[in-house]
């Protein structure tokens, strides 16, 4: 059972416009752009060159003449409808509903949001069309959209809905986009499972998710290196409409993290932090991938005992007062010797701190560590005799 309720009431007048070039670039996304220059129209925007025309009693600003009669034509158009929240925590699973042919790419407040008819990683420009064409009695159906990003995406104040909307080619006939934003009570009559990332303890719970992102996979695992290399990431499943967000200064990639689009160039030690986020899914696992950069005396480094190397990607200096992660890369001797130049037998995440008071001023301190998940919280690793408790140190050979 729905009950949905609009933000934007209908036939809202929007700004919109055709540009010509793509100097705008994302900057007509942002809350603050100033579009007082743009065309003003109600909500409900499109054309129909058919003798008989599904789409006319939704189009109450025809476009025609801007994009079909153009010279040359055109095929993209951009609206901008600013509409009012009191309270974002307030609103009940808020959803985008269009109707849409053929395709668009939809933001809120400067952030996308969902697209439709163009490939994940695409850039939107003025020459983008959509790569399917829709039925015009599909298109003329609300389609619903509800995401993590856009939860987050709606602010207190005015709130602005840019859509970049597309056509099949500059040359179809028809074209029809009217977006809307609208809260919903749900009612979930089943007993499927569902997945929630807030709890609510006595309130409803939202309309939850059907699970979480899916896992991802990468070309390269931790390691040492000397020459530069090419890392891949790509989800472990096919999921073509997920994002892989990352980050390299070792915080938890959300929402806004660094979208990978294209294999990362490593010339340089580096952290990766990365996951998968699917429209309607929980955000997937943090993977964690740590590479290291040998410097030059490193090379003919060897010892009988074990190697160590230990790095805390930028997040400063071990101090004593609270401990900071780390990931460490352990060189087990073969043959004898052991040598950074080797494969890491072991690599781990950690949280270290410098450890005593007398001997925390020594040039070489000792270490207290922890071994650490992906959420920094202890975790065991028997291999090396490292136990959630009591913490683990480590002595620096002298
Ligand atoms: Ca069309």
């Amino acid at each position: 059972m729905e009950d949905s309720v609009p933000l934007i009431p209908r036939n809202f007048p929007a700004r919109y416009s055709v540009p010509t070039d793509n100097s705008l670039d994302t900057l007509w996304t942002l809350p603050g752009f100033d579009d007082r220059a743009w065309r003003l129209g109600p909500n409900g925007f499109g054309f129909d060159t058919n003798p008989v025309s599904v789409f006319s009693p939704w189009i109450f600003t025809d476009v025609k003449a801007l994009l079909f009669d153009a010279a040359p034509q055109r095929g993209s158009l951009f609206i901008r409808i600013p509409f009012e929240v009191a309270n974002p925590r307030a609103l009940l699973n808020p959803a985008l509903e269009l109707r849409y042919d053929d395709g668009f790419v939809a933001y809120l407040n400067g952030v996308e949001v969902v697209r439709q008819g163009i490939s994940p990683k695409a850039l939107p420009s003025i020459a983008t069309t959509s790569a399917f064409g829709r039925s015009n009695d599909v298109a003329i159906l609300p389609e619903v959209f509800s995401s993590l990003v856009l939860n987050q995406s709606f602010r207190p104040g005015t709130n602005i809905l840019p859509i970049h909307a597309f056509n099949r080619a500059p040359t179809d006939g028809d074209f029809l986009i009217v977006p809307g934003v609208i809260s919903r009570h749900l009612c979930n009559r089943t007993n499927a499972e569902r997945y929630f990332a807030i709890p609510s303890p006595g309130v409803a719970n939202a309309i939850g998710f059907r699970g979480a992102s899916g896992n991802l996979e990468f070309s390269v695992k931790s390691r040492t290196f000397v020459e530069r290399f090419q890392l891949v990431i790509t989800p472990t499943l096919p999921a073509p409409l997920a994002e892989i967000r990352f980050t390299l200064d070792g915080s938890i990639p959300g929402t806004n993290a660094l979208l990978y689009t294209s294999p990362l160039q490593i010339t340089n030690s580096m952290q990766i932090r990365a996951r998968l986020i699917e429209p309607g899914f929980l955000p997937g696992r943090v993977r964690t991938e740590a590479f290291a950069r040998l410097a030059p005396e490193m090379l003919d480094v060897s010892s009988d005992l074990p190697l160590i190397l230990v790095h805390s990607y930028g997040a400063g200096n071990f101090i004593e007062s609270q401990k900071r992660a780390g990931i460490l890369f352990v060189h087990e001797p073969r043959r004898g010797r052991s040598s950074f130049t080797n494969e890491s037998d072991l690599v781990f995440r950690a949280g270290l701190k410098i450890r005593g008071s007398s001997s925390a001023g020594n040039p070489k301190y000792n270490w207290c560590l922890d071994c650490w998940d992906e959420d920094d919280r202890n975790r065991e690793l028997r291999s090396w005799g490292c136990r959630p408790e009591p913490n683990g140190s480590f002595t620096h050979p002298t």
